[in-house]
């Protein structure tokens, strides 16, 4: 048997998001936001499921808190509604939406768990949507100074923030590919989009300097990995150029102030360009103080004529799936860290999310998940030998302490370590939870 051992720096954390677990849709002054609308469209979510009830925590904080605590986390990643604490996107503030993070902030500082809070997790106020959305720059004035308005209130108590939790997915996912809210399709749309952004981090990042001098800021792109199926240049430049898409895209102007140029020319192709204005380059290339790294899934890539913009295709190494039926590929996680701290050099790294999607039910009050152990276990030891290569993490946060509203996944795709009954809110620990729980415990866990 061999046993894994993390080095005693490294901190636990877990993970959820505002529109994925609050419920409370319509009470105490909050507003729609783009998934309120987008999930209530018909056909947009899997069973048209949405996220007006979803897990209740914003009734049922205290109980989540408290599992917290047994886990033993360092962190609680969670992210805050826009529309709940200034409804109107812009102007006045929402006090019962800025109690109920406050108390939140307070109960888990009161457990001894370091609140993390994510400012924009995809839940755009519908009233900014309506006027232009991330496609106009004033979306970009108006998360400043939500941001601002956020630090004021909580910067005293919380000193980690992230600014925004996949661009990629915000971005193409959403106005490319129209798989998220708002749902649109055109590559320009996507473009201008990531551009704004991007610009809204670094803006958020000046004022945060000013106003949470002692606290440490990043944002969270998700990230995969694509093994050349072959070592021919076809299949080696296909997957640079879908892996661009989605890492150096969004790294590289953050921390070299340039977009990449093989990208850029290729979006020219297709008769797209980057809305760039003077001096959005040094704005988003703020320093930060961490890269918050979401991971998931990768595959081999295999040049296609014709399939998609980077003409490849995803060839699974193995039959290995989650129930959302991503391939699960910890290599590519060992593989994208060792890249990263390579391209971008010693910017300490956390991961903000991985986690695993198995749809266990409750049987005799118990859930026996072991496929998603066996998921954590792999990607710990994919990072325990990153650690080891000299990729300064500093903390793993697992996606999700609840499951949730998985976006247009709906309810069906459960990603937590604590099972949700979607009808009566009730919680169960899953065997994952224990198991989670008894490796920050010990720092270590055996294969
Ligand atoms: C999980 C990525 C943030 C947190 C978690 C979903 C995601 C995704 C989901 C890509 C994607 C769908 C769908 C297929 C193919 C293109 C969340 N992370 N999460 N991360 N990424 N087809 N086109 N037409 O819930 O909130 O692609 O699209």
């Amino acid at each position: 048997m061999t046993t894994i051992q993390l080095p005693e720096s490294l901190k636990w954390g877990a993970a959820t998001a505002s529109y994925q677990i609050e419920g409370a849709a319509q009470e105490d002054g909050r507003t729609p936001s783009i998934w309120d609308t987008f999930s209530h469209t018909p056909g947009k979510v899997k069973n048209a499921d949405n996220g007006d009830h979803a897990c209740n925590s914003y009734h049922l904080y205290k109980e989540d808190v408290s599992h917290l605590k047994e886990l033993g986390v360092d962190m609680y990643r969670f992210s805050i509604s826009w529309s709940r604490v200034i409804p109107a996107g812009t102007g006045e503030v929402n006090e019962k939406g800025i109690a109920y993070y406050r108390n939140l902030i307070q109960e888990l500082i009161d457990n001894g768990i370091e609140p993390m809070i994510t400012l924009y997790h995809w839940d755009l106020p519908q009233v900014l949507q309506d006027a232009g959305g991330w496609e106009s720059r004033e979306t970009i004035d108006a998360f400043q100074e939500y941001a601002n308005t956020m630090f004021k209130e909580f910067g005293g108590q919380v000193k980690k923030w992230i600014t925004i939790n996949e661009p990629w997915c915000a971005s193409f996912l959403s106005n490319y590919l129209g798989v998220h809210a708002p749902g649109k399709q055109s590559l320009q749309a996507g473009i201008d989009v990531a551009h704004h952004l991007l610009v809204a981090h670094g803006k958020a990042v000046q004022s945060f300097r000013e106003l949470v001098p002692d606290g440490e800021i990043g944002y969270a792109p998700n990230v995969s990995w694509l093994e050349p199926y072959s070592p021919t240049e076809k299949d080696q430049a296909a997957c640079r150029l879908s892996m661009m898409f989605q890492k150096e895209w969004f790294m590289d102007p953050v921390f070299k102030g340039s977009y990449p140029e093989e990208l850029v020319q290729l979006f020219a192709k297709h008769h797209a360009e980057v809305p760039i204005e003077e001096g959005d380059l040094e704005i988003i290339s703020q320093p930060i103080d961490f890269m918050g790294i979401n991971y998931y899934t990768g595959s081999l890539g295999r040049y296609k004529e014709g399939a998609g913009l980077f003409e490849v295709e995803e060839v699974p190494l193995d039959e290995r799936r989650t129930d959302i039926g991503w391939p699960i590929y910890s290599e590519g996680f060992y593989k994208v860290l060792c890249n990263l701290h390579e391209t971008y050099g010693d910017v300490p790294i956390y991961i903000t999310e991985n986690g695993a999607c198995y749809n266990h039910e409750v049987e005799d009050g118990r859930v026996n998940d072991q496929e998603r152990i066996e998921y954590l276990k792999q990607h710990l030891t994919a990072l325990e030998r990153a650690m080891k290569a000299g990729v300064p993490i500093t903390g793993y946060i697992v996606w999700s302490l609840l499951d949730n509203f998985e976006w247009a996944e709906g309810y069906e795709k459960r990603f937590g370590i604590i099972h949700i009954d979607f009808d009566t809110f009730e919680r169960t620990r899953k065997d994952s939870f224990y198991w989670y729980r008894d490796t920050i415990r010990e720092q270590q866990f055996s294969l």
